[in-house]
Order: structure tokens, then C-alpha cells, then sequence
């Protein structure tokens, strides 16, 4: 059994962050374990996400566990701190890990303001150049690529090459429904050609840990040998499905259904 960790908060809510993570991992018949960075909360009259910190030092024993077991793919979520981001980065390096999927969590969905600029530019730093590649949307594509708002694909594929030159091996900036489209637009990018990545646009506000769910499928396609650009096409097919079959859990939120992919 393929072996995969993801370092990344808790969606207490259960649609996003690690909870996604395990749910994906388990449908892609590899082994999850998890390194919890925060804890997200969410009030129940209006549904403001609170994040609680977990400790550096409390990060770091869970790491060492986990990478004491050695694992063969992973993946970063929420991070929560510049220390938590530096910590990772020497991490991944000690062990060598060669299939990591960064993740640059900056928002949760709605939000359109960073809260911790410090954190984009430590991913920017010491993340990126570790990656085997990183999974923006089109917002944190701007803010990785210091590039502002992207708005058409040439702005995608500009953004795309501006983070390829940050040392990520290969990026795909995730359009999704928010591009002014009629189809629903990725975009991969390896360093030397475009795949422009097509589907159709699913109109549902239930797609709440698409993000997750999309990042780690792709670590446990590679963790089962795929090649990046196979992880990615086919991890898009599984959330794909996850988003079409997403659902209401109550009036604020609906999360995508991790295992619809396999129940078809
Ligand atoms: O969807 C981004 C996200 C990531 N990780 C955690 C979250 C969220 C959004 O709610 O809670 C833990």
C-alpha cells in the first residue's frame, strides 16, 4: 500500500482540509496519515471561520512520526504560519521527498483578501522550489505570481510561467467555473508546453473542499506511479464528479461528495 501525508489544517466541517484529504486518499486505495497545522471552526449563526493555531512544536512531532514510517507521495494544505511553512520546507528536504503537491492555501472560498501575506511570500520562497507541483486557483495564481487579478487564459498561462520560474517543477492554475467562459477552464503547465483542460461547468455553490479534494487526488495518483500530467487529468475527472454530486449539509455550506468518482 502506497504511503501519503498531508500537512494541512482541519475543516471541522468536514468538506475541506484534512478530512478531504483522508476521505480522497481512501478512495484512491493509498494510506493517509496527516500532520494537523490548525484548527478550523466555524460559528454556527453565521458560519465565520475561526482558525486556532496548533504549535510548531507539536507540527514537528507529527512530522517526525509520520516521516519515521516514510511515505511515498505528500501534500500541503492550510499552514497557518511562517514557521509551519519553514518547517515543512526543511522537512521535505531532509527526507528527500521527491512527489510533493503544494496546495497555497490562502483563503477558505468567499474570502478575497489574504490574511497573512507573509505566509504567500514564505510559500513563494520555500515552498515553490520544492514542488512537483503546486495547485492555484486563479486568485493564488495572481498572488504566487505577483501578477494581480487573471482574467483570460493569457493571463493564466503569463501567471503559470512566472511560478515555473519560482522552481516549481510544473503548476496547474485552476480557472474552475470563475473564468469568463463557457467551459470550465485549468490550465497545466510543465515548464516547456500549455494543456489547456476543458470541462463542463457545473453550476452549484455546493463545492466546498474542491480545492482539497483536487490536490489530493493528485498526490495519491502520483503516490500510485501516475506521471504528473496523468495524476492531474485524472485527478480532475475525480472532482469533477465530487462537485457534481455536492451537497447541501446545511444552510451555509455544501461539500463535494469525495466518493462520488468511484460510485459511478
Ligand atoms: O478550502 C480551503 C480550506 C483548506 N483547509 C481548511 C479549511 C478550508 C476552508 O474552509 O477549513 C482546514
Amino acid at each position: 500500500m502506497k504511503k501519503t501525508l498531508t500537512l494541512a489544517g482541519s475543516d471541522s466541517s468536514g468538506g475541506a482540509g484534512i478530512q478531504a484529504d483522508l476521505k480522497t486518499f481512501q478512495e484512491h486505495q493509498v494510506y493517509g496519515m496527516t500532520a494537523l497545522t490548525s484548527i478550523v471552526s466555524m460559528a454556527p449563526e453565521n458560519w465565520s471561520h475561526q482558525v486556532t493555531p496548533i504549535e510548531v512544536a507539536t507540527v514537528e512531532k507529527q512530522l517526525k512520526t509520520i516521516l519515521s514510517v516514510g511515505i511515498d507521495a505528500m501534500k500541503t494544505g492550510m499552514l497557518g504560519s511562517v514557521d509551519i511553512i519553514e518547517l515543512g520546507a526543511r522537512e521535505i528536504k531532509a527526507h528527500g521527498i521527491d512527489k510533493v503537491v503544494i496546495d497555497p492555501v490562502m483563503v477558505c472560498k468567499g474570502d478575497d483578501e489574504v490574511l497573512q501575506p507573509e505566509n504567500t511570500d514564505a510559500m513563494r520562497e520555500l515552498l515553490l522550489p520544492l514542488a512537483t507541483i503546486t495547485t492555484p486557483n486563479l486568485f493564488e495564481a495572481g498572488q504566487l505570481a505577483q501578477t494581480g487579478p487573471l482574467k483570460t487564459i493569457d493571463d493564466m498561462k503569463h501567471a503559470a510561467e512566472k511560478i515555473i520560474a519560482l522552481g516549481a517543477q510544473n503548476v496547474v492554475i485552476k480557472g474552475g467555473k470563475a473564468l469568463d467562459h463557457d467551459k470550465a477552464i485549468d490550465l497545466f503547465y510543465d515548464g516547456k508546453e500549455h494543456t489547456i483542460l476543458e470541462h463542463e461547468k457545473i453550476h452549484t455553490n455546493y463545492n466546498h473542499g474542491a480545492g482539497c479534494t483536487f490536490a489530493a487526488s493528485i498526490t495519491a495518483n502520483l503516490a500510485n506511479g501516475k506521471t504528473v500530467k496523468e495524476a492531474v487529468i485524472s485527478a480532475k475527472d475525480f472532482v469533477h464528479e465530487a462537485i457534481k454530486h455536492g451537497w447541501k449539509l446545511n444552510q451555509f455550506v455544501g461539500p463535494v461528495k469525495h466518493g462520488a468518482y468511484n460510485d459511478k
